[in-house]
This record gives C-alpha cells, structure tokens and sequence, in this order.
C-alpha cells in the first residue's frame, strides 16, 4: 500500500494554491506563526477601538457620531472574527485574553499614540485602516482557510472607514483655516507611526521569510510600505496638505515616490510598551474585562438554563 506523507501533501497544497483548513495536518511551526501572527491581529482590532472610542462623546454632530459608533463596533467585531480563526489552531479565547491583559502579547504599535483632536479621527481612518485595507487585501490570499474568508469581510467593512476618515480630512482640509491646521497637524503626528505598521524593513523582519515561503503573507513589509506611500502621496496633495517627509518625491525610475524611513528606534521601543500610551490601552482593556465579567456569567447562565430546557423537551 503506498503511504502518503504528510507534509508532502501540506506542501503540494500549497503549490497548488490551495487553503490549509482546520482539520488538515499542518507543520508545527505554520500552526505556531499563524496563531502568533492572528492573535496579534486580533488584539489589534480590540485595543484599536480605544483611541476612536475616544472620540465617540465629542464628535461633532449626530451623524458624525452615528457613523463612529458603527465603526468602533466593526473593530470589535473583527476582533471577534479573529479570535475565532485562531481558536481553530488549538488556543483558546482564554489563553489569547490572558496574554493581552497580562501584556505579553503584541498588537499594532499604532493604537500607542494618542487622538488629540478631532482630525486625528480622520486621520486614523484614512492613513491607519488605509494602511491596515493594503496589507489585509493581500492576506485574502493567505493560506490558512478560516483567517483568508475573515479578511474578506474585513475588507469590506475596511473600505467604508477608510472613506469615513478621508471625508472628514476632506471636510477639514477644505474648510476653515484653523480646521486645515487641525488636519495638518494630524498628519503629521500619524505619517510616520503608520508607516510603522507594515513591520520592520526587510532585513530585519524575523518572519517574513517563513510567512512568505508557506504563502502566510505574499508581500513584504517593504513592498506593502511602498505601495501605500504611493497611494497616499497623491491623496496628500489633494488635501492640499503637505507630508511631514522633505524626502518624499516621485521617482520616475522606480515608478513609485522615496521616502525617509520612520524611526526605528522608536518603532521598537513602542513595541516593547514604552509608547505614549502602552500603559493606559492595557489599563483600559483589564478594566473592561473586570467590568464585563457579569456579562459574561449572566451569557453562560443562560446558554446552560437553554441546554437544561433543550434536554427537558
Ligand atoms: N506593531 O518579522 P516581522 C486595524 C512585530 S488593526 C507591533 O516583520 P511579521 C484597525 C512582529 O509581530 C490591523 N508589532 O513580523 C483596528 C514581530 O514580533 P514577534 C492590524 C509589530 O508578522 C482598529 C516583530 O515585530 N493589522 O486595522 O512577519 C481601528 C518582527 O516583525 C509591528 C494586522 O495585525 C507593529 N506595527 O509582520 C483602525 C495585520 N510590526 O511576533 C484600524 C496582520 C511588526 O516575532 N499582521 N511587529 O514577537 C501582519 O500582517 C504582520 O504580522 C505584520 C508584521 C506586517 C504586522
């Protein structure tokens, strides 16, 4: 009888463009990244909720409001979805929580600066889930099953709050003089942390190399830098706005605009829990954990008196 191997069949899958799915035998290591890789993501998604949640009390008017609202809870949501594709890999909801809220798990070093004022609300939605829709386009395609159909339909709700935030740039940029000050200043204290969120260079990306070989990633974090640079340098300009980049210009060569590089320094600093704000998302997050706890026995309350009266029946 002929035996199949394993791992042949994981790497022939793979050749053929085909998803790994829960139930198939995968490298220890490919389950390892991907449960590193989603649960970062999906901690992203919660913590990113505070900086805009923020904001939901003193937007400036009802629809404003309204259309911030349902953003925040499309991040939960998300978040949501996240978890549960990492569920699938063999670690649990717990396990996940408890790394966040003990701090030792990572999220988008982003969600560490602080919203000042209104156009940093614009801000985020243009550059940050701007920056977050050109990396997520590219994991549709990853090769794990369940966390590939969860960036479908992130993406889609994505887009519309990237438009949220380029309406109100817009609406700031073309408005009054201190409005247009307000949303230069936004620009340029989130142009660089943005830019931090596609990781690491390169050369000094760790697991760029194993994500790209099982098709975890498809593009690097350069490539997807670059890509973005190129898109927004000329949403830039038709804000009227100016980046805070004297490096940044087209260059007809390489058909896509130089930069400067963010500061690095920074980045890794941030990423080890010394940004501005580190101290405070980890505050909140166990607050609103401790604070949830009641929900969360009155849920499973409730699911067991439904499984008792299913039984009765
Ligand atoms: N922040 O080898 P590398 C959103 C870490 S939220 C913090 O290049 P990789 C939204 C990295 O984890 C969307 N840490 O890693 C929500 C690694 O550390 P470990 C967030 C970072 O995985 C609310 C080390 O640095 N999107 O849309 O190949 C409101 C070396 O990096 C960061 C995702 O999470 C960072 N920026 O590439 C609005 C996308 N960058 O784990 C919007 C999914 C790197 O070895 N994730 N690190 O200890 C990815 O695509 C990849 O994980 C990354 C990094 C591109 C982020």
């Amino acid at each position: 009888m002929e035996t199949i191997n394993l791992e042949d069949l994981f790497e022939a899958k793979l050749a053929k463009n085909e998803m790994i799915e829960p139930k198939d035998w995968m490298p220890e290591n490919y389950r390892k990244h991907l449960i590193r890789q989603i649960s970062q993501h999906a901690h992203s998604e919660i913590v990113g909720m505070l900086p805009e949640g923020n904001w939901i009390t003193r937007a400036p008017s009802l629809r404003a409001k309204l259309i911030l609202l349902a953003k925040v809870q499309d991040e939960g949501g998300h978040g949501l979805y996240l978890y549960t594709a990492a569920e699938s890999l063999g670690i649990t909801r717990e396990e996940m929580l408890d790394a966040l809220l003990t701090g030792k798990a990572k999220y988008s070093s982003i969600f560490n600066y602080p919203t000042l004022s209104w156009a940093d609300v614009g801000a985020i939605g243009w550059l940050v889930d701007g920056a977050a829709i050109m990396n997520q386009v590219m994991l549709q395609r990853s090769s794990y099953g369940p966390y590939s159909r969860a960036m479908v339909r992130i993406c889609k709700e994505e887009s519309f709050h990237q438009r949220q935030g380029y309406e109100i740039m817009t609406q700031l940029s073309f408005g009054t003089s201190e409005q247009k000050e307000m949303a230069q200043d936004a620009l340029n204290r989130w142009w660089y942390p943005t830019l931090m969120m596609f990781g690491p260079p390169d050369v000094e990306s760790p697991n760029s190399e194993n994500a790209i070989k099982w098709r975890i990633k498809r593009e690097t974090n350069d490539q997807l830098r670059q890509r973005f640079i190129n898109q927004t340098a000329i949403q830039v300009e038709y804000l009227g706005l100016v980046a805070p980049d004297k490096n940044l210009k087209w260059n007809e060569k390489k058909q896509g605009y130089d930069y400067s590089d963010p500061d690095w320094n920074e980045f890794k600093s941030v990423i080890k829990g010394n940004g501005i704000c580190n101290k405070d998302r980890l505050l909140s997050r166990n607050n609103s954990h401790k604070n949830g706890e009641w929900v969360r026995e009155a849920a499973i309350a409730f699911g067991k008196k439904q499984e008792q009266e299913s039984k009765a029946a």
